[in-house]
């Protein structure tokens, strides 16, 4: 008897070690990435003062730069990866959005038109951008972008593009071209009405009414901005974006595109037309240049092959350099179509 309590006590011993090691173990990889996330910060600031930010920005801005695990989560969990084509856009192109968009216009119609006729981009194209991105400017996010940009930097899946991004940033602050108080937006470091992107602060965001600096909250210079971004990277006024269209079984899949990063095989309309179920009620010029996207292809397990499937045009591609998914793309492009029909 004495022996199986001596067993039994043996046991439980064991266990409590067991378990006091395992806690001992999980503290510690707590630090030890703590410890790594301080290490790449002092490594980082280095890389940013050899890269021309000075070493006053770069100690300040980042002095108070914080690791967010929830970011990891939301870059792991976008909508874009897992929804599938028929539910992204119906709810981000639904009768809400519409009258939203239709009454932020009615407020500002002089601004925005003024902005239209001034870049040649469609004022429609505009709401539908920044409904989709900021739903009219309500959701402008308030997380820490310094935290959020560095916390992706740190992170592996796209160290490169995000330390590039918060350099340009901390470059900014530097050239007392953003204040460093106001940055505060998404998850993945984009700021202001249009999410732009450090890099496309840079490269686009104009201060459309000249008083010394550039709102991206407002709407002049917000509207402006973006207008500027899309006639700068070649959006081509009164052309179209996209048509849906029913693809016969017999398609070379090669010719199917299901990844936003390169459009691939782009033929006139009419090469295609032996494919294309419904070609005669396309009511589009047949010598245009496009491609074809099965966006559903690759995340929907068990989807059907061709549906949906669309012809996508330059215009589209130009969407995609604002944001690389095939679904936003074509989200953006069917709000834009549905306020054409309302104003
Ligand atoms: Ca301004």
């Amino acid at each position: 008897m004495f022996f199986f309590v001596l067993i039994k006590k043996m046991i439980k011993k064991l266990i409590s070690i067991y378990i006091l090691l395992i806690l001992f173990f999980s503290q510690s990889s707590v630090f030890a990435s703590n410890s790594e996330f301080n290490v790449w910060v002092r490594e980082f600031k280095a890389q940013a003062v050899k890269s021309g930010v000075s070493k006053k920005t770069s100690d300040e801005v980042m002095s108070s730069v914080i690791f967010l695990p929830k970011v990891i989560e939301y870059d792991r969990f976008q909508p874009e990866f897992y929804e599938d084509t028929h539910t992204y856009i119906k709810k981000r192109t639904n009768k809400n959005k519409v009258k939203q968009g239709l009454a932020l216009y009615e407020k500002e119609k002089s601004t925005i038109d003024r902005i239209e006729k001034e870049f040649l981009i469609e004022k429609e194209l505009l709401l539908a951008l920044m409904g989709i991105e900021t739903n009219f400017g309500k959701y402008l996010g308030k997380m820490d972008i310094v935290s959020s940009l560095a916390t992706l930097s740190f992170d592996k899946r796209r160290s490169d593009f995000f330390t590039k991004e918060l350099i340009i940033l901390l470059k900014l602050v530097d050239q007392k071209i953003i204040d460093k108080k106001i940055l505060f937006g998404s998850w993945a470091g984009a700021f202001g009405n249009f999410q732009f992107m450090p890099r496309t602060i840079r490269n686009y965001a104009i201060d459309y009414n000249k008083n010394s600096t550039i709102e991206l909250k407002k709407t002049e210079d917000s509207f402006a901005s973006a207008a500027n971004y899309l006639n700068k990277i070649g959006w081509k006024k009164n052309t179209p974006c996209f048509t849906k269209i029913n693809l016969n079984k017999s398609i070379p899949k090669r010719y199917l595109n299901s990844s936003a990063k390169n459009i691939k095989y782009k033929k006139k309309i009419k090469y295609f037309k032996k494919y294309i179920k419904n070609y005669n009620e396309l009511k589009i010029n047949k010598n245009l240049e496009a491609a074809i996207i099965t966006p559903d292809i690759d995340i929907i397990p068990g989807a059907s092959t061709y549906t949906p499937a669309y012809l996508v045009f330059s215009n589209y591609e130009k969407i995609l350099n604002w944001n690389r998914s095939l679904r936003f793309a074509l989200a953006v492009c069917t709000l834009k179509d549905r306020f054409k029909n309302e104003i």
